[in-house]
Formats: C-alpha cells, sequence, structure tokens
C-alpha cells in the first residue's frame, strides 16, 4: 500500500474536489483519494506507487494541474 500527498492548483469548490477523486479513483489500484480544498492537496491511497506523470494526467482530465 502506497500513499502519496500531491498539491493540485486551481481547486476552488466541492464540484473540483469531486471531479479531482472521480478522475484520481479511476487510476490503477487507487483505493482512497482524499482532497483538502483549503492546502489544495490530494492524498492518494493506491495498491502500487503511482508515477507523476499518472497522477498529473488524472489531474489534467479534470480540468486542474499538478503543482
Ligand atoms: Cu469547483
Amino acid at each position: 500500500m502506497s500513499t502519496t500527498t500531491w498539491t493540485v492548483t486551481g481547486m476552488t469548490c466541492e464540484h473540483c474536489v469531486a471531479s479531482v477523486t472521480e478522475e484520481l479513483s479511476e487510476l490503477p489500484g487507487v483505493e482512497n483519494v482524499a482532497v483538502t480544498l483549503e492546502t489544495g492537496t490530494v492524498q492518494v491511497t493506491s495498491a502500487g506507487p503511482l508515477s507523476r506523470e499518472q497522477v498529473g494526467a488524472a489531474v489534467t482530465e479534470a480540468g486542474y494541474e499538478l503543482a
């Protein structure tokens, strides 16, 4: 199990949180996604480590950017 905290720029409301959570949840092995809107951070727990490219692509897909 691997847990990594990423910083995402551009999230402003619960809709943003839902979009990012949905896209990140689709990555292989992801078991939990916890977004903290106040700090713009996303904690992703997955079966194995995820690359910055994978996470970045999912965040971009949602319409935001990895810091
Ligand atoms: Cu929003």
